[in-house]
């Protein structure tokens, strides 16, 4: 499953970067966003993650946030999440890049996290720009408004939006500098996060991912093993702590 040369890189690795997708949390029972049969697939993501469908129908884009944020609630880490988080400790430089909302890294354990496209546990006042926790928020009526009027959205990062800039610079350094970087979990199809692995390859370092099935990247990374992460990167923890 593993190969000698994937494995001898990691064992002398000093950095490593790691880009996670809804497929991590997939084994956690949290729905990913392409090619499922989930109550939500009767539209495309970016039917919904977008500024102007919320602006057309603000209802049904923070329905489809509750439902999820309301799932993520009663779902836990699996051990795709926690492996990483051991990770973290392993190496001397090990970042980890997310583009999932969930927080399931942070309740894993892993303690610095560069989220690429924001957080579903934290909303945002449209107009003000206010920075509103979940707690703070009345979730059963309809999408609910700031104090100043403005309508709250989810903090959040839509297509056709910027992701956030020291996110963004943190994760492109990350690759570039790295000397092995796994794309764990993700279609590699959103931009600019799917730029990331190969930007890191572009740059020297071993490139493998970690999916149930082949990506928009695979040809051009070194190595794509198919398989769960929750179970594929135990797996790797152990073999590379093998003397
Ligand atoms: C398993 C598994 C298991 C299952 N184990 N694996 C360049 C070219 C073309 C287009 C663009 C471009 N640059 C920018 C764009 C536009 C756009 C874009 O990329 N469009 C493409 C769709 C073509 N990008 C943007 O708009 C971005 N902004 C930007 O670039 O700003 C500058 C700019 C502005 C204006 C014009 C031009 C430039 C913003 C992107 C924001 C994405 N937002 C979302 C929603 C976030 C909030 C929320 O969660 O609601 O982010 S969309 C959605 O997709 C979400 C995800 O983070 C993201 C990626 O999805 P991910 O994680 O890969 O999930 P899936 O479902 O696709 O894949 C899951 C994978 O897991 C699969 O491969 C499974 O096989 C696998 N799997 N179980 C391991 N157990
Ligand atoms: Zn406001």
């Amino acid at each position: 499953m593993f190969s000698t040369k994937f494995i001898e890189k990691l064992k002398h690795a000093q950095k490593v970067a790691v880009l996670t997708g809804a497929g991590i949390s997939a084994e956690s029972g949290v729905p990913t966003f392409r090619g499922e049969d989930g109550l939500w697939n009767k539209f495309r993501p970016e039917e919904l993650a977008n500024f102007n469908a919320f602006q057309k129908n603000p209802k049904l884009v923070w329905e489809w946030y509750n439902y999820r944020r309301k799932l993520i609630h009663e779902v836990k880490p699996n051990p795709g999440h926690f492996a990483l988080a051991e990770m973290e400790q392993m190496f001397p430089v090990f970042t980890l890049i997310t583009q999932n909302v969930d927080n399931l890294h942070r309740v894993a354990g892993s303690q610095i996290i560069i989220e690429l496209h924001g957080n579903i546990m934290r909303n945002r006042c449209v107009d003000c720009n206010k920075i509103y926790r979940e707690i703070d928020i009345e979730f059963e009526s309809s999408v609910p408004v700031c104090r100043c009027g403005g309508l709250m959205r989810p903090d959040v990062v839509w297509f056709g939006e910027m992701l956030p800039e020291d996110a963004i610079l943190c994760a492109f350094q990350a690759a570039q500098e790295c000397e092995v970087f796994l794309s764990v979990g993700t279609s590699a199809l959103v931009q600019p996060a799917a730029s990331l692995p190969i930007e890191a390859h572009a740059s020297g370092a071993f490139v493998v991912e970690i999916n149930v099935e082949r990506t928009a990247i695979s040809r051009y990374i070194d190595e794509s093993i198919i398989g769960k992460s929750g179970e594929i990167l135990p797996l790797l923890i152990n073999k590379i702590k093998e003397k």
